[in-house]
């Protein structure tokens, strides 16, 4: 399921990159398959989060990051009122998934890159 969704993730990024405006009408001269898509370029950032009141609402919050575009990976811990993500800098920032934890009714505290 993991792999699934970073698969889907990987093949709409290379998708993304791939097609032109136009279309799927291949550029004359270019030859895709030697055009490899660089690695995405990945950060991981911590979060302190406030307002978890169980350990659902942790697990609520796990599930949120892992289908959010651009998210690798995520873990959520309700004891410490701790999030962990990992992310594709092309797809999402430390703002944007500060202000997506806000939306889903949190507070972030404290945010460290790490
Ligand atoms: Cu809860």
């Amino acid at each position: 399921m993991k792999i699934t969704s970073l698969a889907r993730v990987l093949l709409v990024s290379v998708g993304l990159a791939a097609i032109p405006a136009g279309g799927w009408r291949l550029a004359a001269g270019t030859a895709p398959q030697n055009a490899a898509p660089a690695k995405a370029s990945q950060q991981t950032v911590q979060m302190r989060i406030a307002g978890m009141t169980c350990a659902s609402c942790a697990k609520g919050l796990e599930a949120s990051f892992r289908n959010m575009a651009g998210v690798v990976k995520a873990s959520v811990d309700y004891q410490a009122g701790q999030a962990v993500v990992t992310f594709d800098t092309g797809r999402q920032s430390v703002e944007s998934l500060s202000k997506f934890v806000a939306r889903c009714g949190y507070k972030v505290k404290e945010t460290k890159v790490i």
